[in-house]
């Protein structure tokens, strides 16, 4: 799959195609506000226009980050405040998504770009990282225990709004002497005024104090010590172990930014324990890293697998072809032993002899004890997956690398009894997590009613894990309870009795009304 990350600036977007396993930037591309004439429309192009130069089917797109220079509301839906930027409105999050038919995601620029040097930047494996850029103003976002930092009211990280100076110079946010009027660019701009005269900007004063001139060398070490104040009341509060500077100013790194750092260094109170200090490793690319990783739930592909028990034995090479034509993805082959669950079904030899018929991947669900004997009579082809049950076997881990070895897909199977925590420490090894809806063994039955909070359960446990491990779901996946399983959080769906193999439609009938719902 891939995702898009979007950074919104001040005069320039610019838009990103990442890969997701890798989290690699394809290719990105900028446009400018000033030739924007409809924000959500002019980004889809742009989208597209880096999918098809980069053979990437926009299908495969799973969602869309956005970095915006302004206060986002804590579910990313909607834009708090954001006064600099007319083109966003409160519903450019809802715009993009009917565009771009992805999940979308507000963030605010600054927390992006830490997001993006944690992931892929100087702060990987930083515990708490503190990213700063200085650019017009001061943006800060901090990474803490894995996960953005937003603060209770949902405003951290307001370094450049630190009062700097009680009554000082007015701000944009509506108060008086903020850190950013005297210490990031914008504010440099209204020294440099103030001593050279009209029009001056930060790099006239930096221009001058390196031809000696003393006022505005003094100019410059007043802003030096004032942001390096506001960076030791940070440093003494949170003790990160990483601070990054990013931003147009921090690239006066003579005159500005090492001696901003020699400040924090000389003048926090562990002088023996200092975090990394350094300029960002992704420079003006980190927000729109960060904007493409945002923790989205991403857009997922539902498929289908069709239980081959549920067909009409008489016609199993009719069923077959039907199955086939109607799109569906895997044969769900259900095999049982009368001892595992009270019934028996489908035997190997028999699904072998299926194997010429048809070329869909199968999907082998196995309800028997001992079923390392079952999987080592199974014809395995690629693309195929092995279910085995976690309650099946006390040898879960060497079943599993036996399946893998035998060249198929490895999953589990929990029965609504068997809580998800049991599958801890095999999960980094599966390919797949199948829960049972229905207690196994019959087909025909009403869902044990739990099955969704489990489904809902997983999938986040899963998030939070960093898996990127389909869910299928298997037991009266019918019209009603498809749609709610795929909210939860279910890829794959083992259809039977209940939607695609009903006497009044055809199989293709039943497949289109259920992926119509979903
Ligand atoms: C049941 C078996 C299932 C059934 C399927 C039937 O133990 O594992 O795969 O074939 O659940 O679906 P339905 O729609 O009849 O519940
Ligand atoms: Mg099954």
């Amino acid at each position: 799959m891939y995702r898009i990350g979007i950074d919104i600036g001040g005069t320039k977007i610019n838009i990103g195609l990442f890969e997701d396993c890798e989290k690699k930037l394809i290719a990105h591309k900028k446009i400018y506000i000033a030739d924007i004439t409809d924000l959500s429309e002019n980004i889809k192009t742009v989208v597209y226009e880096l999918c098809s130069e980069n053979d990437v089917n926009s299908d495969e797109i799973a969602s869309c980050g956005v970095g915006i220079p302004g206060t986002v509301s804590a579910d990313g839906k909607n834009i708090i405040k954001a006064p600099n930027i007319e083109i966003l409105d409160k519903d450019t999050a809802t715009k993009l998504e009917m565009v771009l038919n992805v999940p979308v995601k507000l963030v605010q620029d600054s927390r992006a770009a830490a997001w993006g040097e944690y992931l892929c930047g100087g702060a990987v494996g930083a515990d708490t990282a503190v990213c700063v850029t200085l650019g017009t103003g001061i943006g800060t976002g901090i990474v803490m225990n894995g996960a953005i930092y937003n603060g209770a009211l949902g405003c951290a990280g307001e370094l450049g709004h630190l009062v700097a100076v009680e009554g000082g110079r007015g701000c944009g946010c509506g108060k008086k002497g903020c850190l950013e009027k005297y210490c990031a660019g914008g504010g440099l701009d209204i020294t440099a005024g103030e001593l050279h005269g009209e029009g001056k900007t930060a790099s006239d004063l930096f221009d001058e104090a390196k031809k000696g001139n003393e006022k505005a060398k003094s100019a410059i070490d007043n802003a030096v010590a004032m942001l390096g104040r506001g960076l030791i009341s940070i440093v003494n509060l949170m003790s990160p172990d990483c601070i990054l500077f990013s931003g147009g100013l921090s690239d006066q790194e003579e005159m500005y930014l090492k001696p901003v750092i020699e400040y924090i260094k000389s003048h926090c109170y562990m002088t023996d324990k200092l975090p990394v200090i350094k300029k960002a490793e992704l420079g003006e690319l980190s927000p729109l890293y960060g904007a493409a990783f945002i923790p989205i739930e991403k857009k997922r592909k539902p498929m289908l697998s069709a239980s081959i028990m549920c067909a009409d034995v008489l016609n199993m090479g009719k069923a077959l072809g039907e199955i086939k034509d109607a799109g569906i993805d895997y044969l769900h082959c259900d095999i049982m032993d009368n001892h595992f669950v009270p019934n028996m079904m489908m035997p190997m030899e028999f699904l072998n002899k299926l194997r010429p018929a048809t070329d869909l991947p199968f999907d082998f669900h196995i309800m028997a004890e001992n079923p390392e004997t079952v999987i080592e009579k199974l014809v395995i082809k690629e693309n195929d997956i092995i279910s085995v049950h976690y309650e099946s076997t006390i040898h879960l881990q060497r079943v599993i690398t036996l399946v893998k070895e035998k060249g198929a897909k490895a999953a589990v199977a929990l029965n609504p009894a068997t809580p998800i925590s049991v599958l801890e420490e095999i999960l980094p090894e599966l390919d797949m997590v199948l829960l049972m809806s229905v207690n196994p063994g019959f087909a025909g039955q009403k869902i044990v009613p739990t099955s969704f909070e489990k489904i809902a359960k997983l999938r986040k446990y899963l998030e939070e894990k960093g898996l990127d491990i389909p869910i299928e779901v298997d037991g009266n996946c019918s019209f009603e309870n498809v749609p709610k399983m795929y909210n939860a959080g279910v890829d794959i769906f083992v259809v039977g009795t209940s939607s695609v193999f009903k006497s009044d439609m055809t199989i293709k009938e039943g497949t289109e009304k259920l992926l119509d719902l979903i």
